[in-house]
Formats: C-alpha cells, sequence, structure tokens
C-alpha cells in the first residue's frame, strides 16, 4: 500500500514537472519588451542636412554652414506628439550623411559649426528637454553607415561609433529607445559593426532602453517601410545561421514565427510622406488622417507598434499639413474607440483595461457572450496577456443571428492587440472559438465598436 502511494506521488510529481516544463516553453517579454509594446505609437523625427539639400541620403560632404532651421522650436513639436496621443520620440541624432545634432566631442561636423543658435545649441538635448516636460520618452537613431567621418571603414570607426553613443546615453537622462538602422548603401566601404559592443555599452549604461535592429535584440524591424504588419503577426522568431540578421527574409521577419524561440516584436516604421525628410514638393503627398488611421489598424491592430516619422521643415518645425493629419488621426481614433459597446455587459475582466487579468479559453471550446439587448458594431478589439506569452493561432469569431451561429470572421494572430474591420452586425450573442493555440489563450480585453464616420 505504502509502496503502491509513494509510486503515485511520484507519478504525480512527475507529471507536474512535466506540465510546469511545458508551460515554460513560451518565450516571454521582459518587463521592458513589454511595456514598450503598450506605448503602441511613438514617433520619428527625420532631421539632418537633408533637410536643407533636398536629398535622402546624404553623402556626408554637405557643409554646416547649410544647417540654419530658425524657427526650430522642440516644444511645439512634441507638445503636438503629446496631444496627438505619441508616447515617445525618437529623434536621428545622426543620420548616414554624419552630420550629429548634438555638439559631439568626437567630430567637428555637428551643430557646432553651423549658424544655428550660433554654433552653440544642442537639438538632441531641446527635444529631450520637451518630451521630459510634456511627458513623453525619448529616444536617438544614430546611424551605423556614416558617410562623412574618415575612419569609416577601419575598425577605429567601431570607437568612435562607441564614443558617440557613450555621449547620448550618459548625457540625455532616460533613454527609452536606440534605433540602431541596418541600412548601407551598395557603394558603402566595407565595414564590420562591433554589433554586440554597441549593445553591451546600451545595457550598461541604460539598463531599460530598448533596441531596435533589423533583429533585435529587443525589438526587430516588420520588413518594410509602408506601415503594414503581417495579418498574421508572432512577436516571436529564430534566428537560426540562415536567417541572420542582413539574411532574413522581410516575409519572415513580418509574419514571425510561431515556433521562435525569441521574444522579438515587431516595430512598423513609416512616414507621414513619402520621404523620410521633409522635401517640399512632397507637401501635397502627406498621408491624410484617415491614412494614418489605417496605418494604425494594420501595425497596432496586428501586434506591432507604430513608429511614425513626422519630419521638420526647413524652418524647423512640423508644417501644418502634417500637423493637421496628426490631430485628425486621433480625434477619428477617439471616437472609434470612445464608446466599447462590450463594457458593464461582460465579464469584468475582459473591459477592465488591466491585461493582466482575463479569461481562459481552451481550443475548441466556444466562449459566449450575452447581451441583454443587442448590439450593433463593425469593429472588434482583442488582446491577449502576452506576459505569459504570444498563444493563439486561430479562432473564430461568430454572431447569433436569431437562429443560428453565423461566421463573422476567421483570424490568426491576437498579442497584445488584435483590431478587425467586419461589415455590421447586430446581435444580442456573440462567440469566439479559439481553433489552434500554442498553450490556452490568455484573453485580456474585447472591445466592440463602431466607428467614426471620418474612417470611411
Ligand atoms: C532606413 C534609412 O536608410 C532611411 O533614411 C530612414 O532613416 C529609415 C528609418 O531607415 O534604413
Amino acid at each position: 500500500m505504502k509502496h503502491k502511494m509513494r509510486k503515485k506521488i511520484l507519478l504525480s510529481g512527475m507529471l507536474l514537472m512535466a506540465f510546469v516544463s511545458w508551460a515554460q516553453e513560451l518565450p516571454k517579454p521582459t518587463p521592458q519588451q513589454l511595456r514598450w509594446q503598450q506605448l503602441e505609437t511613438t514617433a520619428f523625427i527625420h532631421f539632418t542636412v537633408n533637410t536643407f539639400t533636398g536629398k535622402e541620403w546624404g553623402d556626408g560632404t554637405e557643409s554646416p554652414s547649410i544647417f540654419n532651421p530658425v524657427e526650430f522650436d522642440a516644444r511645439e513639436m512634441v507638445r503636438i506628439l503629446k496631444e496627438t496621443g505619441f508616447k515617445m520620440a525618437i529623434i536621428t541624432a545622426k543620420h548616414h550623411d554624419g552630420f550629429c545634432l548634438w555638439p559631439s566631442a568626437y567630430t567637428e561636423h555637428s551643430v557646432k559649426n553651423s549658424p544655428w543658435r550660433d554654433g552653440k545649441g544642442d537639438m538632441v538635448k531641446e527635444i529631450e528637454e520637451a518630451c521630459r516636460e510634456y511627458g513623453i520618452e525619448f529616444g536617438f537613431y544614430l546611424s551605423p553607415w556614416d558617410r562623412n567621418h574618415p575612419s569609416y571603414g577601419t575598425p577605429e570607426y567601431n570607437n568612435y561609433y562607441k564614443n558617440q553613443l557613450r555621449e547620448l546615453l550618459t548625457n540625455y537622462g532616460e533613454i527609452a529607445e536606440v534605433w540602431f538602422d541596418g541600412a548601407k548603401g551598395e557603394d558603402a566601404k566595407d565595414m564590420e559593426y562591433d554589433f554586440d559592443g554597441y549593445w553591451q555599452l546600451v545595457r550598461e549604461l541604460q539598463p531599460n532602453a530598448i533596441m531596435f535592429s533589423d533583429v533585435g535584440p529587443d525589438v526587430r524591424w516588420v520588413g518594410n517601410e509602408t506601415g503594414n504588419a503581417g495579418e498574421t503577426c508572432w512577436s516571436t522568431i529564430n534566428i537560426a545561421p540562415e536567417n541572420a540578421p542582413g539574411k532574413m527574409s522581410p516575409t519572415y521577419l513580418n509574419v514571425g514565427d510561431p515556433e521562435g524561440e525569441f521574444w522579438l516584436p515587431a516595430e512598423t516604421d513609416v512616414s507621414i510622406r513619402p520621404g523620410w525628410f521633409y522635401h517640399e514638393k512632397e507637401d501635397s503627398l502627406v498621408r491624410s488622417g484617415k491614412n494614418l488611421v489605417d496605418l494604425y489598424y494594420k501595425s497596432v491592430g496586428r501586434n506591432s507598434l507604430l513608429l511614425l516619422n513626422i519630419p521638420p521643415n526647413k524652418k524647423g518645425r512640423f508644417s501644418e499639413i502634417d500637423v493637421k493629419s496628426l490631430y485628425d488621426f486621433r480625434s477619428i481614433l477617439d471616437e472609434t474607440f470612445k464608446t466599447n459597446l462590450a463594457e458593464g455587459r461582460v465579464d469584468e475582466t475582459l473591459t477592465d483595461k488591466r491585461l493582466d487579468s482575463y479569461i481562459t479559453l481552451q481550443d475548441g471550446k466556444p466562449y459566449e457572450l450575452k447581451f441583454r439587448k443587442k448590439i450593433t458594431f463593425y469593429r472588434v478589439a482583442l488582446q491577449e496577456n502576452i506576459a505569459e506569452g504570444q498563444r493563439n493561432k486561430e479562432a473564430l469569431l461568430e454572431y447569433w443571428d436569431g437562429k443560428n451561429w453565423t461566421i463573422i470572421t476567421k483570424f490568426t494572430t491576437i498579442g497584445h492587440k488584435r483590431l478587425l474591420r467586419i461589415p455590421t452586425i447586430k446581435t444580442n450573442k456573440i462567440r469566439i472559438t479559439v481553433l489552434e493555440s500554442l498553450q490556452p489563450v490568455q484573453l485580456a480585453e474585447v472591445g466592440f465598436y463602431k466607428a467614426s464616420s471620418r474612417e470611411e
């Protein structure tokens, strides 16, 4: 008897261990990655000598004397970003032309030799201080590819780059994100970047900063610059030798990999204009508020983060037309997502805006939401508790048409947020059925909405 009992305990212990190791298998975000994803909308500010030459990629021979944004106003720009819902601003401290927007001690190719603020200005500082004032986070872009610095192409350049990184990581307070651009022209000199060294420096000096490069270490590129995350978008990928940085296919980056070992969520970087820098001739091509809303559905609404670029003009300000689009964008989103028809009508955990309170969905078991009166909606928002990993592979959304359960749509990944644009539905019963998942889905939030008429 005793022996049998021991055997039983041993067996259940083994089962428990097997369950625990199975449950631990999914990659999960670090607290910093989780926080980053919850920002949802962040802003890029591309500014350099290109703004004055009309180029997209400066060649590094530009004279600092051309850099003179006489009305530069960081406070105004950041106020606009804050008012239009952006949670972080990332400034191009140095683009490929090598011109530095801060007075770096390691080069003469910077604002200190420009007429702007009589050579005494520091644009990175002004943006940083404005971000602190308005309560949004601050990050910087520092291009590894540098077409100006004479050491580029030699191992010495890695020291130069690290010295600049150190300046930016120590003199500008808390850095939320560092952007390592992978772009390099075909005519560029051969250069082996010491990425490991760069990343180590960031970890050491700013342990909470999120680092972007095409493939991590914290977040990955979405694989295009058109503002489209994959309809299926996993925050996980594998970094096997055949898809090492530079070799990874844009589609793989776009969609991610349910079997991915690494948690590297996709960041969707896209510009409000055709170019990354301001060009007057593109004034008529600025994305409208409605167009930006569409980008929001295709990035944030597909488990990604939207990093929208708004380039200041020659005066050093956002142009009116861009500003109008930003306010339209935000007011459309606010209108659409103002009233969640699920609120007060379904299990409170699903509308409490807390991602760590959730209901658990088992594969194949429909979860029903009942309403006392019929609701009419055509937008759906779903969120998983990704702190415990991204789990949903495929699910079905149905409504009760009075006689039968009718399919509204089938969809794939949810992740941090999934937004669905569907035909108008009027019903008093909806059900969600997970068809396939990696582990039981932790559904944290649901929302049913009508959309602003300005979306159409
Ligand atoms: C690219 C760069 O070449 C563009 O100029 C821009 O900075 C964009 C965000 O990344 O790789």
